[in-house]
C-alpha cells in the first residue's frame, strides 16, 4: 500500500484572509479543503458552528483557547486530520499515569479540562520566538498580550469536536475572528469578515467588554443586516432550498458575552447570578426597562434566540505584556463562571446543528454552502457611495420594505380571518384601508435624503402596492366563484387552504423575488453605511 504522508498537526486554518498589499479578501481555498476532508470523515452527518466577533483586544482568540481545552476533554470524540480519535487521546492521566495536582489547582476550583492540556496557557500565544505550543505539541488560536491586534481574517480550527445537540451527534466547529471596529479594515474586509461569521455561526457569540451598551447593538446590527441582504441576494443560486414555505428566521443563536463584568458580589453562585445576567440584557430588550428598542426588535426578528452571559474578570496579572500563561493567578471565581458556561453552550440543550433558511448544513454541504457565502459577499461588495447617499438609499428602500409587508400582512389577515371571500366592494374597502396604512407607514419612515429621492421610492412603492393589491384581489376572486358554485364544506376547506397557501407564497420571504430584488441595491446601502460607522 502507498505511504501516506504525515498528518498535519491540528491547528487554526486561515479560511478568510486579507491581502495587505492588494487589501482585499482572499479565500482559503487549501484550508476549506481541509476543513471538508475533516468533516467527510467525522462520521456525523450534520455541523455546529461556534463562532466568536467583538471588538478588538477583548480576549477573543484567548476564550476560544480555553474552549478547546475544554473540548479535548469533554467531547465525545475529535474528527481531525488523523481521522476520529476519542477526546482526551494520548492525554498522560487518562492512561492511569498518575499525575500531581498541584495545591493551586485544588485552592481556585480549577476545572480538569482547564490544566489537563499543562497549567500554562501557551499554546497560541505569541511571542519574540514565533507562536508557542503547549505539552506535547498542542497548538491553540493565536492570542497576543498587550496592545497590538492579533487575529486577521476569520479562522477555523481544523478539529471537529463531535458532540451531541439534543439526541444527534454534531460536528462542532469554532470560529476566531479579527477584532471589529479597527480603523484599519477596509470596506470588503468587515463586510465579509463580520457578515460571513454571521452567516456561518449557528451560534454567534458577540464578545463585549464589561458591559453591552447601545452603541454595540447597533453596530452589531449593521453587519447582521448586510449578512441578510447577502443570504437573500444569494438565494438564488443557492444549494439549499427552504425547509418549508414558513418564514423562516435568517440566523439561530446571538449571545451578548460580556468580559470582565464587574457586578457579582464575592462568592456569588453561577445560579444567583443568572438572573442578574438577564436583567442586564433585558435593560436593552424589554420595552418595559429600555426606551429604545429598536435595534435589538430588529435583531430578534433575524435571529431565533438571543441569549447573554457575563464572565467576571479573570485577573490582573493577565493583562500584562509579561504574563507567562500561568493559569495558577485566575481567580476561582471566573473559573466557576466559564466552566458552568461552556457547559451550557456546549451542552445538548443549548448546541444546534446549523441550519441555513431552516434545512440543515451537512458535512457534505458545509464547504460548498461557505464558498457561496464568500462569494455573495464579493458580488455584494459595497459601491463607492457618499454617506448620505447611503442613507438615502438605505432607509427609503427600508420604508419601502416595510410599508409594503404591511400591506400583506393587512390582507392577509383578512384573507385569513373567515372561511368565506369577502364582496368585491368589500374587498375594495379593505384594499383602500390597508394602502392608506402602508402610505402612512412609508412616510413615516422615509425620513432621510432628498424631496427626490424619496419621491423616487415613494412611486416605486406605489407600483408594487398596485402589484400586490392585484394578486389578493384575484385570489379572493377565485375564492368568491368557488363558494358560489356550491361546493360542499369539504372542498370548499381545501379551496380555502389552497388560498391560504397562495397567500403564504406572496408573504415577502427570503426566497421571494421582491426581496431577491431589492436586496442588492440594499446590500450597498448597508454597507455604505456600516463604512461610515466605522470610519466615523
Ligand atoms: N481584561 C481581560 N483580558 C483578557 C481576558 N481574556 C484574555 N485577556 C487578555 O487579553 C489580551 C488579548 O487577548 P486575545 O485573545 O489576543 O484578544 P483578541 O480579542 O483575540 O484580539 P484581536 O485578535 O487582536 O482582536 C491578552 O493579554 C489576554 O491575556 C478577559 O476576560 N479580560
Ligand atoms: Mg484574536
Amino acid at each position: 500500500a502507498a505511504k501516506q504522508p504525515p498528518a498535519a498537526p491540528a491547528r487554526p486554518l486561515q479560511v478568510i484572509k486579507i491581502d495587505l498589499e492588494t487589501n482585499s479578501v482572499v479565500v482559503g481555498e487549501d484550508e476549506i479543503r481541509e476543513l471538508e476532508a475533516t468533516l467527510r470523515g467525522s462520521g456525523v452527518d450534520k455541523v455546529a458552528v461556534v463562532g466568536v466577533m467583538g471588538a478588538f483586544r477583548t480576549g477573543k482568540s484567548f476564550l476560544l483557547d480555553l474552549m478547546l481545552r475544554y473540548m479535548r476533554e469533554k467531547a465525545l470524540k475529535v474528527a481531525g486530520p488523523q481521522g476520529v480519535q476519542p477526546a482526551g487521546f494520548g492525554e498522560q492521566g487518562a492512561e492511569g499515569a498518575e499525575c500531581e495536582v498541584p495545591e493551586w489547582v485544588l485552592r481556585n476550583g480549577v476545572p480538569d479540562w482547564a490544566v489537563r492540556c499543562g497549567s500554562s496557557l501557551v499554546e497560541g500565544r505569541e511571542g519574540p520566538d514565533g507562536i508557542a505550543e503547549g505539552d506535547d505539541g498542542l497548538r491553540g488560536f493565536q492570542w497576543r498580550p498587550g496592545m497590538d491586534k492579533c487575529t486577521e481574517g476569520v479562522w477555523v480550527w481544523s478539529e471537529a469536536f463531535i458532540c451531541k445537540a439534543g439526541d444527534e451527534d454534531v460536528a462542532v466547529l469554532l470560529l476566531d475572528t479579527q477584532g471589529a471596529w479597527d480603523a484599519r479594515m477596509t470596506k470588503e474586509q468587515s463586510a465579509t469578515v463580520f457578515g460571513l461569521t454571521t452567516l456561518m455561526a449557528s451560534r454567534l457569540i458577540y464578545n463585549v467588554s464589561k458591559q453591552i451598551q447601545q452603541d454595540k447593538i447597533d453596530n452589531l446590527l449593521y453587519f447582521t443586516e448586510f449578512a441578510q441582504a447577502a443570504l437573500r441576494a444569494q438565494q438564488g443560486r443557492s444549494v439549499v432550498a427552504p425547509a418549508s414555505d414558513q418564514r423562516v428566521r435568517p440566523f439561530q443563536t446571538l449571545e451578548f458575552l460580556v468580559r470582565d463584568w464587574p457586578h457579582y458580589p464575592d462568592k456569588s453562585s453561577v445560579d444567583s447570578a443568572r438572573a442578574m445576567m438577564i436583567s442586564h440584557l433585558d435593560q436593552y430588550m424589554d420595552p418595559k426597562v429600555s426606551e429604545d428598542t429598536k435595534s435589538i426588535d430588529s435583531l430578534s426578528d433575524m435571529f431565533d434566540n438571543i441569549d447573554v452571559w457575563c464572565l467576571p474578570h479573570p485577573s490582573l496579572t493577565i493583562e500584562r505584556d509579561a504574563w507567562n500563561g500561568s493559569l495558577e493567578v485566575i481567580e476561582p471565581q471566573f473559573w466557576r463562571f466559564v466552566d458552568r458556561y461552556l457547559d451550557k453552550i456546549f451542552g445538548p440543550e443549548a448546541l444546534q446543528a446549523k441550519t441555513t433558511l431552516g434545512t440543515p448544513l451537512t458535512v457534505n454541504t458545509f464547504t460548498a454552502v461557505l464558498k457561496q457565502f464568500i462569494v455573495a459577499f464579493k458580488d455584494a461588495a459595497p459601491q463607492a457611495q457618499t454617506f448620505s447617499e447611503a442613507m438615502e438609499t438605505s432607509t427609503s428602500l427600508l420604508a419601502r420594505d416595510s410599508a409594503l409587508q404591511k400591506l400583506r400582512k393587512r390582507l392577509e389577515e383578512e384573507a385569513k380571518s373567515s372561511s368565506k371571500a369577502l364582496e368585491p366592494e368589500q374587498f375594495e374597502r379593505v384594499a383602500k384601508d390597508a394602502i392608506e396604512e402602508a402610505e402612512a407607514d412609508f412616510r413615516s419612515k422615509a425620513l432621510y435624503g432628498s424631496e427626490e429621492g424619496i419621491s423616487k421610492a415613494n412611486e416605486a412603492l406605489k407600483v408594487d402596492v398596485k402589484q400586490e393589491v392585484r394578486r389578493f384581489r384575484e385570489e379572493n376572486e377565485r375564492r368568491l366563484e368557488a363558494s358560489l358554485s356550491n361546493l360542499t364544506d369539504v372542498s370548499l376547506a381545501a379551496v380555502a387552504a389552497f388560498g391560504v397557501d397562495k397567500v403564504s407564497d406572496l408573504t415577502c420571504d427570503w426566497w421571494s423575488g421582491f426581496c431577491r430584488d431589492i436586496s442588492t441595491d440594499l446590500s450597498f446601502g448597508y454597507t455604505a453605511v456600516a463604512l461610515f460607522v466605522i470610519y466615523s
